[in-house]
């Protein structure tokens, strides 16, 4: 991409409304724009990270053997009514009139539609387990949206559902689940720790919360140090870490604590998953049953596993950042590499800035090529604001000897390297990442 020909809204000052770093960032570098409260239009470079971290979500998901669907965002209140829910989620659900006067609800999630689907089409006990999943735009009226796209009203949500036999069967596919959710947030380049959670309107009884480790985060978070080091084992014991102690503020009971004060570690954290053992709640109220082995009919027992894929951009954000701006990591970058031509004027700088576009492109690396006739200082701010994860920067004196700078913008090292030696470290982070997507 040319940055002459893109389009990124950058400002250059910090916009007054933006509370917290992701939001300011996300305004500043043109990745967003506020259409309505807590609604949000994404621009060119925004929606390339929405889209990266959409395609991880799926990759994790389908791996976990769950299959995509789409749902439509306006339901029928009447699902709803069966449910008992209607009532249940009040102001924050958004209701809408059709012309022939019957009630629209805007999703704001979609165990109804879900359970209404399993009741058409599932017949025995032989059609589990199953799980379905969709990523797809939700709305909730909350009252205070905030804090950019982290709480916002219309929102992108990855919702999945499961259905299985029995207990047992529906707690592996949590662990399943849970085990998926962990690897999807590493390849981000997030840490996640999962703490025990509330069901709140969703319902059931076993839940976790994923909540990404960032000192701007909305919720305090309380934790068994062992988790630390259980994470650093080679294999995760799943249940082990599910059953320490983790806990958020709201949740967190001093009194009822199984660790004493000083023993806990704290954190902060914003919540980007939720998981729920729903039980027979939906199946039950929703008459969806099944032809057991033994020829009675059952309830299913389903999961319910949400990741907020919006507020997901904000997360990796706050995890990742410093004064000068974004710090993408890799997976998720809307480039991988910034190709920074310091005199446009001259040829020989201009033709390797060509080459490596060209070369880098070929190699399926996507290269942002500030081409713009701007000074120096420019080009430097805007591509340490964009937060590329390498920059690339080529000048007259170096590209006389077909050289040119390297910069890693985490650590902020430069290295002299020659075109060639430049393409292949770029090629070596490639199959980095490229290998980490395969490993279990
Ligand atoms: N039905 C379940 C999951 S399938 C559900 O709705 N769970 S939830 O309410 O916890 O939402 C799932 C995720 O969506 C949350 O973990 C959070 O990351 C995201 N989310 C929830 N509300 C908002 C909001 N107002 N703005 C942005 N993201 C949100």
């Amino acid at each position: 991409m040319r940055l002459s020909q893109y389009f990124l809204p950058t400002l250059k000052e910090n916009p007054a409304e933006a509370q917290v770093v992701s939001h300011r960032l996300m305004l500043r570098a043109g990745m967003i724009s506020q259409t309505a409260a807590g609604s949000y239009s994404w621009l060119p470079m925004g929606k390339r990270v929405l889209s990266k971290i959409e395609q991880i979500i799926r990759e994790e998901q389908n791996r976990v053997g769950v299959h995509e669907i789409t749902m439509p965002t306006l339901q029928p209140d009447e699902l709803w009514q069966e449910s008992g829910r209607s009532d249940a989620y009040g102001k924050e659900m958004l209701r809408i009139k059709d012309r022939h006067e019957r009630t629209l609800v805007y999703a704001p999630t979609a165990e109804e539609v879900v359970t209404d689907i399993g009741r058409r089409f599932m017949k025995s006990y032989r059609d589990l387990p199953v799980g379905l999943y969709q990523i797809q735009w939700k709305f909730r009226d909350e009252i205070r949206p905030r804090f950019g796209v982290i709480r916002g009203r219309e929102f992108l949500m990855k919702d999945a559902y499961t259905f299985d036999v029995d207990f047992e069967s529906a707690e592996k596919t949590y662990y399943r689940m849970f085990s998926a959710y962990q690897k999807t947030f590493a390849r981000m380049g997030v840490a996640a720790l999962a703490v025990q959670a509330e069901t709140g309107p969703i319902g059931g009884t076993l839940s976790h919360e994923f909540h990404v480790l960032a000192q701007t985060g909305e919720s305090t978070l309380f934790y068994d140090p062992k988790i630390d080091e259980l994470k650093q084992a080679d294999t995760l014991d799943l249940k082990a870490l599910t059953e320490l102690y983790a806990a958020s503020d709201e949740l967190h009971d001093p009194a009822k604590c199984p660790l004493k004060e000083e023993e806990l570690r704290t954190t902060k954290g914003i919540e980007m998953g939720h998981i729920f053992y729903l039980g027979m709640k939906y199946s039950e109220a929703m008459g969806l049953q099944l032809q057991g082995a033994d020829g009675k009919m059952f309830h299913p027992h389903m999961g319910c596993f949400g990741i907020g894929v919006t507020r997901m951009v904000a997360a990796v954000i706050e995890a990742n950042h410093d004064e000068k701006g974004m710090i993408w990591p890799w997976p998720v970058a809307p480039f991988h590499v910034g190709i920074l031509n310091m005199r446009v004027k001259d040829e020989a700088t201009s033709q390797i800035c060509e080459a490596l576009e060209e070369k880098l492109g070929a190699m399926g690396l996507q290269t942002l090529y500030d081409d713009r006739d701007e000074r120096a200082g420019v080009k430097f701010a805007d591509m340490d604001l964009i937060g590329v994860p390498y920059q690339i920067l080529v000048g007259p004196k170096n590209a006389a000897n077909q050289q040119v700078e390297l910069k890693n913008r985490r650590t902020g090292e430069v290295e002299l390297l020659s075109v060639d030696e430049a393409v292949n470290a770029l090629k070596s982070q490639q199959e980095h990442f490229a290998r980490q997507v395969f490993q279990g």
